[in-house]
């Protein structure tokens, strides 16, 4: 079945960080899971170049914002392949394509009577690019924040407005329908009640500064950043030709967003998609925020963590396996220097890298790099393979919600029960009493081995790529299909190296 899962556009008003690369990631491991056995993926991230924060950080560095973003977005390209992602397409929104299809949706919205004109007073953050009510801010030194503490400004101005007060019914059918498109459920309650609170229509253009798409028919005004850079999902499947194959296989799609900006995607996104005839997101899902050891990531206190620093000192894998292991995705996690060394010595290296390496090696000596299927099972055996696929049917029913730190926990227990069983079977004593009995538990084990590396592959993939080519088993032969029962052919392998050496 196709599939459409996208990231937030990045703003390109910096560099990118660790958030950035959490949720690329995530899309990424989505991405993977979905592709095997199946190629009809369609993997997007982008970024999202317009507005006043972007304008303003040109402005500070003294260059054209053209030329800014151009050198701004080519950072988010070039990280992406770097966190070993694979995309298959990157939008802007500076592009001629998102232009027109962002112009094109305004004007379907002008046409269904969704729009009128009229003027907003009230506060505004550059910094988030978001309207405020007055009850939701806080006084700090005799000054307006909002809650996270992002300034606020007054902004009284000419502004078309969306009628979202007039989709808050629909909307609330639109969280409850089949699928219960918004996770995770604590994320879900909020986005309800706070639609069930009331709706006020949405200022969606600005007059005040020039760093915009600009509104069709109207040249004083510029569309609201958001409305903008929420149509880059519709541009990148090329909107407003709603019947191309392409429209049509992929939307619509899947969201995965940073919590700071479910409203944006829960609400808003979901009533201009209605309101444009649109069909609403299949899926939007809102993940946690990392700190870096304890404390609040943030430019000022200078604690922001580069992904090409950690992935250069833990490896790329590494860190892959640790952001999606150590918290559950969804909830806030810490990153910590100390947790990422446990972490990855503990499940990677010694738990699956020193099972492949002892097992491979004891094979390729002493059974001449070859095992043949073998179906005269102990109840210990039939027991450990009862465990096999319990962990595989768990492990498709997590990845289909998102649960990743629950599906690698899962995969480490089968590996755990993997070593265990060698130890307690000791093939190295079976190779002179039993040789036909140590085959049978190489055997199992090694369907172990493969079926974890199967399983792990979306979140360490360079590693399960390799793990697999020791048994023979290349990229393209991955395949779900080998994760059913016992693998009934012969086993080759080559001799192993090592995956995963102990961080100190
Ligand atoms: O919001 N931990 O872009 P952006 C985890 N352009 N995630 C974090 C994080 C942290 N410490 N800090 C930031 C925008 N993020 C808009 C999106 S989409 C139509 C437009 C995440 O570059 C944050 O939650 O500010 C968000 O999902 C992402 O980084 C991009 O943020």
């Amino acid at each position: 079945m196709s599939f459409y899962i996208t990231t937030p556009i990045y703003y390109t008003n910096d560099i990118p960080h660790i958030g950035h690369a959490y949720t690329t990631i995530a899309c990424d491991i989505r991405a993977r899971y979905n592709n095997i056995d199946n190629g009809e993926v369609l993997f997007l991230s982008g970024t999202d170049e317009h507005g006043q924060k972007v304008e303003k950080a040109a402005k500070d560095a003294n260059i054209d914002p053209k030329l800014f973003v151009d050198k701004l977005s080519i950072n988010f390209e070039k990280l992406i392949p770097s966190l070993g992602c694979e995309i298959n397409d990157f939008i802007r929104t500076t592009e001629t394509r998102h232009i027109k299809a962002a112009q094109a949706l305004w004007s379907k919205l002008v046409e269904n009577n969704q729009i009128y004109l009229s003027n907003y007073e009230g506060w505004y953050s550059v910094r988030d690019e978001a309207f405020y009510q007055e009850s939701e801010l806080q006084k700090v030194d005799g000054k307006f924040v909002t809650k996270d503490g992002s300034p606020v400004e007054w902004i009284k101005e000419e502004s078309y407005f969306f009628k979202l007060s007039e989709w808050q019914e629909k909307l609330l059918e639109y969280y409850e329908s089949y699928n219960r498109p918004i996770s995770p459920e604590s994320r879900r309650n909020e986005v309800i009640s706070f639609v069930k609170s009331g709706l006020k229509d949405l200022s969606i253009s600005r007059t005040t500064f020039k760093w915009g798409i600009p509104v069709p028919n109207n040249k004083d005004h510029v569309m609201y950043v958001w409305i903008d850079a929420l149509c880059n999902y519709l541009s990148a499947i090329g909107y407003p030709d709603t019947n191309s194959n392409k429209f049509k296989k992929y939307w619509p799609a899947f969201h995965v967003v940073g919590k700071d900006i479910l409203r944006f995607h829960a609400v808003y996104w979901p009533a201009f998609l209605m309101a444009a005839d649109l069909e609403p997101p299949l899926k939007i899902f809102a993940h946690g925020w990392w700190t870096n050891e304890g404390q609040k990531i943030s430019k000022s206190l200078g604690n922001v963590i580069d992904p090409y620093e950690i992935i250069n000192e833990y490896g790329l894998d590494q860190i892959r396996y640790f952001l999606f292991r150590e918290v559950p995705f969804g909830k806030d996690g810490n990153f910590s220097r100390n947790s990422i060394s446990t972490r990855v010595n503990a499940d990677l290296s010694n738990t699956y890298g020193n099972l492949i390496q002892r097992i491979a090696t004891f094979v390729v000596k002493n059974c001449d790099s070859k095992i043949t299927p073998s179906n005269n099972l102990t109840d210990k055996d039939r027991e450990l393979q009862e465990i096999i696929q319990n962990t595989v049917v768990n492990y498709h029913r997590e990845m289909g919600e998102m649960l990743f730190d629950l599906s690698l926990k899962n995969i480490m227990s089968l590996l755990n029960e993997a070593n265990a069983y060698v130890d307690s079977q000791a093939p190295w004593k079976l190779k002179t009493t039993d040789p036909e009995r140590m085959k049978v538990v190489l055997y199992i084990v090694l369907n172990i081995i493969i079926k974890s590396s199967i399983m792990l592959y979306p979140f360490i993939p360079q590693s399960a790529e390799k793990a697999l080519s020791f048994f023979n088993i290349s990229k393209d032969q991955i395949s779900f299909k080998d994760l059913e029962l016992l693998i009934l052919s012969d086993i080759t392998i080559n001799n192993p190296k090592p995956l995963f050496p102990r961080i100190d």
